[in-house]
């Protein structure tokens, strides 16, 4: 894997073969989002899904700031067109195409595009002061990379009518009691109980972890009837899999199963 300027990637996090973490890296700015690590964190990823050994990536910040948002220097100036010949939101559309799951851990805060990017990956771990939010609205904007629709799908329109008209943060509780987040833990073993979540799912067959997560994400972009439809097409699909069989057998013969990702 090669080194990048704006983010760390390691894999084999903490000795584990199937289990990536990817960390962004702009201390000084709370890792605010800047137009090059959008484009490196995607190249990071796509190499990850690519990679036969990963299964589930780990995507963090730091203990201060998962990422404060976009990066308000670079865009202070920006005119739309300068915004468009960029190309600056095609990295958040390459995001959703990463097959494998990613867990955020967020520590501290998430705010603006760093809360959209939390959004964007398939669940959220917090540790107990992370902080969330969209305050575009302070600085005379509003949220541009997915905000208005994902913590609005998340949460309920009341809630993020709340947050994304007034700008202020979700506290972690708030957070996973509006739906937003999935666990939060202390702090201090954000790492350690994310990692355990990822190693029970690296332990899931692959494919079926993969049709899964799309067959969830299809509840966003479509009626129940056709999700549902979509659900089943994958569900049948998983039986073409060399995995599901052994699943299936292992159960039946009381022990545990092997699954080698086909
Ligand atoms: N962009 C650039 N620099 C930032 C950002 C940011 N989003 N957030 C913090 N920084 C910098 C500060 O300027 C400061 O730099 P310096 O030390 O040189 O003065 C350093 O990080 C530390 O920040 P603070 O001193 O402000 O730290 P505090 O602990 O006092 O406050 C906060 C922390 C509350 C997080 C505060 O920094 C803050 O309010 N940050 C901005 C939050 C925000 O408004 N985010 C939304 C940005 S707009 C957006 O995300 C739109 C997304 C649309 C899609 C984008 C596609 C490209």
């Amino acid at each position: 894997m090669k080194t990048f300027e704006n983010i760390l990637v390691t894999k084999n996090y903490r000795g584990h073969e199937h289990i990536a973490l990817v960390q962004l890296n702009r201390p000084k700015v709370l890792n605010a989002l800047s137009t090059d690590l959008m484009r490196e964190l995607v190249e990071a990823l796509f190499t990850l899904d690519d990679d036969k050994e990963v299964r589930v990536i780990i995507l963090t910040g730091s203990d201060r700031a998962f990422a404060a948002g976009a990066d308000i220097g670079q865009m202070m100036e920006a005119t739309p067109i300068d915004q468009i010949n960029d190309n600056r939101f095609r990295t958040w559309k390459q995001l959703t195409l990463i097959t494998k799951p990613i867990i955020a851990a967020v520590n501290g805060f998430a705010l603006g595009g760093g809360c959209e990017l939390a959004m964007t990956c398939d669940l959220i771990i917090a540790g107990d002061k992370a902080q969330f939010g969209q305050p575009e609205i302070k600085i005379g904007t509003i949220p541009g990379a997915s905000g208005t629709q994902r913590l609005t799908k998340a949460i309920g329109k009341s809630k993020a009518m709340l947050a994304i008209l007034t700008g202020e943060n979700m506290d972690a509780y708030e957070a996973e009691k509006a739906g937003l987040v999935a666990k939060v833990v202390p702090a201090e073993t954000l790492m350690q109980e994310t990692f355990e979540i990822a190693k029970i799912i690296s332990n899931r067959a692959p494919v079926a972890v993969k049709l899964a997560k799309e067959a969830v994400n299809m509840a966003f972009e479509t009626s129940l009837k056709d999700g549902v439809e979509y659900e089943r097409r994958n569900f049948y699909l998983t039986f073409a899999s060399k995995d599901q069989k052994e699943g299936m057998r292992a159960f039946m013969e009381k022990r545990e199963p092997k699954y080698e990702g086909n």
